[in-house]
């Protein structure tokens, strides 16, 4: 089953968006199987956001993620990687349709709210970074037959 990484970032916590935002994943059918609340080292910072590190943002990024408890969590479902991608929105705010967590609730690319996976390998290598495999917990939810044909 597919799986995504998913953190709700320092302004998400902060602003009190945690339970509006794991309401949206959940009522959408997808599954939730690793949740932990984290203070982000600098180390965990640089290696989450690698591939920007020769962004001009990079410094200024690291600084916002490392700033304030993080919530990190791992979502599980068929095409959860995209889907999660969409229910999230345009990386910058006032660029995401209304509907979306960034649509809905932000304003500016530097206070975005929230991270997700952006495809299968990122996913494996995000959800490796964060969590140690027994933290990851798989479960049957009993509203499966309700959600799949
Ligand atoms: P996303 O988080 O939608 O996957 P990304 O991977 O391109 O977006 O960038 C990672 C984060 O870096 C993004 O959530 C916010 C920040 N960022 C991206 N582009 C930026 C920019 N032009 N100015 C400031 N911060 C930026
Ligand atoms: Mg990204």
């Amino acid at each position: 089953m597919e799986r995504t990484f998913l953190a709700i970032k320092p302004d998400g916590v902060q602003r009190a968006l945690v339970g509006e935002i794991i309401r949206r994943l959940e009522t959408k059918g997808f599954t939730l199987v690793g949740l932990k609340l984290v203070n982000v080292s600098r180390e965990l910072a640089e290696q989450h956001y690698g591939v920007h590190k020769e962004r001009p943002f990079f410094p200024s990024l690291v600084d916002f993620i490392t700033s304030g408890p993080v919530v990190a969590m791992v979502w599980e479902g068929d095409g959860v990687i995209a889907s999660a991608r969409k229910i999230i929105g345009a990386t910058n705010p006032l660029n995401a349709e209304p509907g979306t967590i960034r649509g809905d609730f932000g304003i500016n690319v530097g206070r975005n709210l929230i991270h997700g996976s952006d495809a299968p390998e990122t996913a494996t290598y995000e959800i490796g970074l964060w969590f140690k495999d027994e933290e990851l917990v798989s479960w049957q939810p009993t509203i499966t037959p309700w959600l799949h044909e």
